[in-house]
């Protein structure tokens, strides 16, 4: 599949900080120090749906880390997914009478829309569960024929005792896992399985949905989480620095995939750092669209609103923080942006130099984009009031607005 294009991102003087990240799986904060290519796995999204302000709020943060990484001189090697068959895109499908496939290309399409608006950087792979379904196939025969997955009417499950690891992306006990397996696309009820827990590899034929030849495995479709495990590791082998995504897929999708991954291989850790984004919701409860309380970034666009007031609002939280979206919220991010265009329109200004390195070092601590905002609207307070006489200074806010934050002045 393409991707989207990439907005230019401009070289600022010196060299940014190396990222240090809250990993899930270690529950702590650690410093990732790749070698001169950094390899990212972000989860894409399952094209039912236009992509709403959640979305747009983690892919942000990971588009944070390509930044960071970018102005520390390394390449970024990142590959996302488009879940393009799964069970909500079918429902969705059949409920409104449409074709599946057109609604996945539909939704897709206006997601790289959305991003190319919102200054995000492209992956460099950009790849459908479809078309990863040779890949994906004879992964599932390795791990049945390992003894790591096994045969249920029809459909194969990973079994999740075949990890040693298996537990340590979440750090749920049972009762949590088998609530949010539940809620997120398990079948924890199933007679018939070894382990509740136990995902779907591989899902045999059914009446009425399409299917794929399974090789030994039979005809039918792939499972969510080999999906990101097959294409993560064609793309970029075990050990890549991050997995990424919202923090509603730490359970069950990011810990079955390690899981995958670990039995497959027999290495461990399938990424040095599980990193999760915090939930934005709308009226009290978290954007989603089985609820159906979203806010889109497509309808914002059409109502002309500037993509990149709705980035500086995406910006006003802490990427791991929950957090609710308000017209507040959309308000004080388009006063923002008049200020800080404001600010870099005069010809001179205050020296921005330090300011260069205050928002590389906020970035740099677990992606602290409030306080990168802080030291912006610092510089731009000052600036608005006094002024200076650093002819080079406005130009250097905004290329360091632009190259870290992904925000055109
Ligand atoms: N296709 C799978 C991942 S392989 C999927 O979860 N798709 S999705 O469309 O449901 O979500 C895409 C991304 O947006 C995921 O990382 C998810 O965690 C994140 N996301 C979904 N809802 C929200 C929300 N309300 N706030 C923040 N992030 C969200
Ligand atoms: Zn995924």
């Amino acid at each position: 599949m393409h991707a989207w294009p990439a907005s230019d991102v401009p070289a600022l003087p010196g060299k940014g900080r190396d990222l240090e990240i809250h990993d899930t799986a270690t529950q702590g904060t650690i410093t990732l120090a790749p070698g001169p290519v950094a390899r990212i796995y972000v989860c894409g999204i399952t094209p039912y749906d236009a992509t709403h302000i959640g979305h747009a709020a983690t892919y942000n943060a990971f588009d944070l880390v390509q930044r960071v990484w970018l102005d520390t001189k390394r390449q970024v090697h990142y590959v996302q997914n488009v879940t393009d068959v799964d069970d909500p895109l079918l429902e969705r499908a059949l409920r409104d009478g449409q074709d599946w496939t057109e609604l996945a290309e539909r939704e897709t399409a206006l997601f790289r829309e959305d991003m190319t608006a919102l200054r995000m950087l492209p992956p460099q792979h950009y790849i459908g569960a479809v078309e990863a379904i040779p890949g994906i196939v004879p992964l599932v025969e390795r791990l049945r024929d390992a003894g790591a997955a096994y045969e249920l009417e029809g459909d194969v499950y990973f079994s999740v005792e075949s990890d040693p690891h298996f537990g340590g992306v979440s750090h749920l006990d049972a009762e949590a896992m088998r609530l949010l397996s539940a809620e997120r696309g398990g079948d924890p009820d199933r007679p018939g399985k070894k382990n509740p827990l136990d995902p779907m590899l591989w899902m045999g034929a059914r009446e009425g949905e399409p299917s794929w030849d399974g090789g030994s495995l039979g005809r039918g479709r792939p499972g969510w989480h080999i999906e990101c495990v097959a294409i993560a590791l064609d793309h970029l082998g075990m050990g890549f620095d991050i997995q990424g995504g919202g923090s509603d897929l730490a359970f069950p999708h990011h810990e079955m995939g390690a899981s995958h991954a670990q039995a497959l291989t027999g290495e461990f850790p399938m990424a040095k750092a599980y990193v999760h984004a915090g939930m934005v919701a709308l009226h009290g409860e978290k954007m989603s669209k089985s609820k159906g309380n979203l806010v889109f970034v497509s309808a914002l666009r059409r109502a002309g609103v500037d993509p990149a007031a709705i980035r500086l609002a995406l910006l006003s939280h802490h990427y791991r923080a929950d957090w609710e979206w308000t017209d507040a919220v959309l308000a004080e991010a388009v006063a923002r942006l008049e200020r800080w265009r404001a600010a870099v329109s005069r010809p001179d200004g205050l020296p921005a130099d330090a300011l260069v390195e205050e928002v590389r070092a906020a970035l740099a601590k677990d992606l602290d984009a409030p306080a990168a905002l802080a030291a912006v609207d610092r510089w731009v307070e000052l600036q608005l009031a006094d002024g200076g006489d650093d002819e080079a200074a406005p130009g250097l806010v905004s290329r360091t607005v632009d190259a870290l934050l992904g925000v055109a002045l």
